[in-house]
C-alpha cells in the first residue's frame, strides 16, 4: 500500500500592509463645525499576508512636529475621529503621515 503525504505551507509574515489606493497622498475635507468625536473619514489598507500576519494597525503623526491632537485614529478599524471642533478661520489644514503595520 502506498502513504500519502501532504504539505502544508504556513504563512510568514513578509507583506506590510499597503494603503488601498495606492496613493501617497490621501486627502481629507471636512467641513468646519463638526461635532467633537465625530468620525471623518475611514483609512484602509489591505496585507497580503494571512490570519493574524495580515492584521492592520493604524496611526498617524503630524507632519509639522508639532504635537497636536486635533484628529486621532482607531488602530483597529482606522475611524480617523476629530478630538476638536474644527474652525476654519483658526486653522485651515492638518498634515499627517500615515501608519499602518
Ligand atoms: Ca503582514
Ligand atoms: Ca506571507
Amino acid at each position: 500500500m502506498n502513504w500519502l503525504m501532504k504539505v502544508h505551507i504556513l504563512d510568514e509574515n513578509d507583506h506590510d500592509p499597503v494603503f488601498s489606493d495606492g496613493a501617497s497622498l490621501r486627502t481629507v475635507r471636512q467641513t468646519e463645525g463638526n461635532r467633537v468625536g465625530a468620525v471623518i473619514a475611514r483609512l484602509t489598507a489591505t496585507d497580503r499576508d494571512q490570519g493574524q500576519n495580515a492584521r492592520v494597525s493604524y496611526s498617524i503623526r503630524p507632519l509639522d512636529g508639532t504635537a497636536d491632537n486635533a484628529f486621532s485614529v482607531i488602530a483597529d478599524t482606522g475611524d480617523l475621529v476629530a478630538n476638536t471642533r474644527l474652525d476654519y478661520e483658526t486653522r485651515r489644514e492638518y498634515r499627517y503621515e500615515l501608519c499602518s503595520r
